[in-house]
């Protein structure tokens, strides 16, 4: 069984202006001193995954780890383990709502700003294993998702508002405890990273945060990587593992900084296809769960990971479930919607890569061997006019059924679908090409 991407065999697929296909660390890669860069072509095929932010909180309905101190008092932010029992707690069923949505990897937070952890940590009794709920999160979701197919993924905050020994604390990291020890903090930090990475089984991203704040240096996050890899070879690590980020855009600085992956917040990152990166972004508004939180329709959601896919990057869709264990089931059935379309157009987002065409108000553009799929969201009128490519379309369709024409002119490459046979959110024209289009340069 040969797992690797095809891109990577192409011949020339190296060439200058070319999909590499593998991971390339482009001009903001790791630096020496920390291993070569993960293989990433499981994740970067997966393209669509669920973040999934829980803890105790979800009982007042208030955001995860910023609302200690500020809308929730702290003490009682503290003591809300006590009632977190969570009887619907169903690890096979998010594992499978996951899979049922086309999400191919489940990225869970294990321990959030809030310092509470969803695994039974021998370092702390501030866990899930001494609460009403009494079960292993961490250890009972990682299993479902193997039963299920879906690779089980670990977000874990660098910084812990809670932790008497982190130097900052609640609200927001905006007050100095007087008798922290950051060293003592990062062995404690280390301590449960090998944990996760030893009790779970293989974790397919360890995806950080909190790195933003002044104790963290990028020295601290070289360890953790290093640390990470040591203990699992194929873990893949984000870019929130050290300093390298620059802001909710996500992007890494150019200079030798850790991290395999770049991590744009709220927002679809732009086209870019030498480094990977993954936009995060909530299927409502908090990242917790809120009562009645405004839900994003689903022409936003699969024009959202369309158009990731599209600028070459992945989509981690975030839910927070019920403080019952369940997750919202009008969040469940728009994560079933997009399963459902996923079913039709999969092939034009699973596996394929960005491009030729960079997103635009139109739509978005990805690729495959020798097909371009061309993803209309807004038909500017009878036809889509794009920059002309080097190869020859011998035929074009619409993904699900339905006629397409390609016509190449000395103005552009003209697109036409019947205004009747286009679809309301997203007309996929497949096109195939007299070669491979990975070498079509994007513009
Ligand atoms: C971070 C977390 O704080 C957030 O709760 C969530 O887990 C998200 C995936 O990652 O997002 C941030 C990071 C920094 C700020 C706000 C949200 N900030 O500095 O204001």
């Amino acid at each position: 069984m040969r797992r690797r991407s095809l891109l990577r065999l192409v011949p020339g697929a190296l060439a200058a202006g070319s999909l590499d296909g593998r991971a390339a660390a482009g001009p903001a890669g790791p630096a020496t001193d920390v291993p070569p860069p993960a293989d990433l072509s499981w994740w970067r095929e997966a393209r669509f995954g669920l973040f999934v932010h829980w803890g105790p909180v979800s009982l007042r309905g208030t955001e995860i780890g910023w609302s200690r101190g500020a809308q929730v008092p702290v003490e009682e932010y503290d003591g809300l383990w006590r009632q977190f029992a969570a009887k619907e707690f169903d690890p096979r069923a998010w594992a499978r709502l996951a899979r049922d949505a086309g999400m191919r990897y489940l990225v869970l937070t294990t321990k959030h700003h809030d310092g509470f952890c969803l695994w039974p940590s021998r370092l702390t009794d501030y866990h899930v294993g001494n609460t009403p709920l009494g079960r292993d999160v961490v250890g009972e979701l990682a299993a479902a998702c193997r039963a299920e197919g879906v690779v089980f993924c670990a977000y874990h905050s660098i910084l812990d508002w809670r932790h008497p020994d982190y130097p900052l604390g609640s609200p927001g990291g905006k007050t100095k405890k007087a008798a922290a020890d950051m060293d003592r903090y990062v062995a404690y930090l280390e301590g449960q990273l090998t944990e996760l990475l030893t009790r779970y089984g293989p974790l397919g991203v360890l995806w950080f945060d909190g790195e933003w704040e002044e104790p963290w240096t990028e020295e601290h996050g070289k360890r953790l990587y290093r640390l990470c890899r040591s203990r699992q070879p194929s873990v893949i690590v984000n870019n929130r593992v050290g300093k390298g980020r620059q802001d909710m855009a996500g992007t890494t600085a150019a200079g030798a900084f850790a991290g395999d992956y770049d991590t744009p917040e709220q927002r679809v990152g732009r086209y870019q296809d030498a480094r990977p990166w993954e936009s995060c972004i909530t299927i409502c508004e908090q990242w917790a769960w809120k009562p009645d939180d405004p839900m994003k329709p689903l022409a936003e959601c699969v024009r959202t990971l369309v158009t990731c896919a599209g600028g070459d990057g992945n989509l981690l869709l975030n839910v927070g479930p019920m403080p019952d264990g369940e997750i919202e089931p009008r969040q469940a059935a728009r994560l079933r919607e997009i399963g459902g379309w996923l079913r039709t157009h999969g092939e034009s987002v699973h596996g394929t890569r960005g491009g030729p065409w960079k997103p635009g108000p139109w739509g978005a553009s990805t690729r495959r061997g020798e097909a371009v799929y061309v993803h209309v969201f807004d038909w500017p009128g009878e036809l889509l006019v794009l920059p002309s490519i080097e190869r020859r379309v011998l035929e074009a369709t619409v993904l699900g059924g339905g006629r397409a024409e390609a016509r190449a002119t000395p103005g552009g490459l003209e697109l036409r679908v019947a205004p009747g046979e286009r679809r309301a959110i997203d007309t996929v024209v497949r096109l195939r090409l007299d070669g491979p289009a990975d070498r079509l340069v994007a513009r």
